[in-house]
């Protein structure tokens, strides 16, 4: 089954932005779905078991964004 993991994600200041960082972390393997809250600065991210925080933190950061897990 799928799980769900938060984080918090620094730098987005419009809904390109947005976007940018959904696609990003869509594009990593194992991640089934991802929506991110531009209020809140937040990244909600539906994933299969296995996957690693560490490798959305860096999928983000690739482009162009600061992440870091939520507890
Ligand atoms: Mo919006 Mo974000 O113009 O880097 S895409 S500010």
């Amino acid at each position: 089954p799928a799980g769900e993991l938060q984080l918090a994600v620094a730098g987005m200041t419009c809904a390109s932005c947005v976007n940018r960082v959904e696609r990003a972390l869509r594009k990593v393997p194992g991640v089934e779905d991802a929506q991110v809250n531009l209020a809140l600065e937040t990244a909600t991210v539906r994933l299969l078991p296995g996957v690693d925080a560490a490798a959305l933190v860096a999928a983000i950061g690739k482009a162009g964004y600061e992440a870091r897990e939520l507890a």
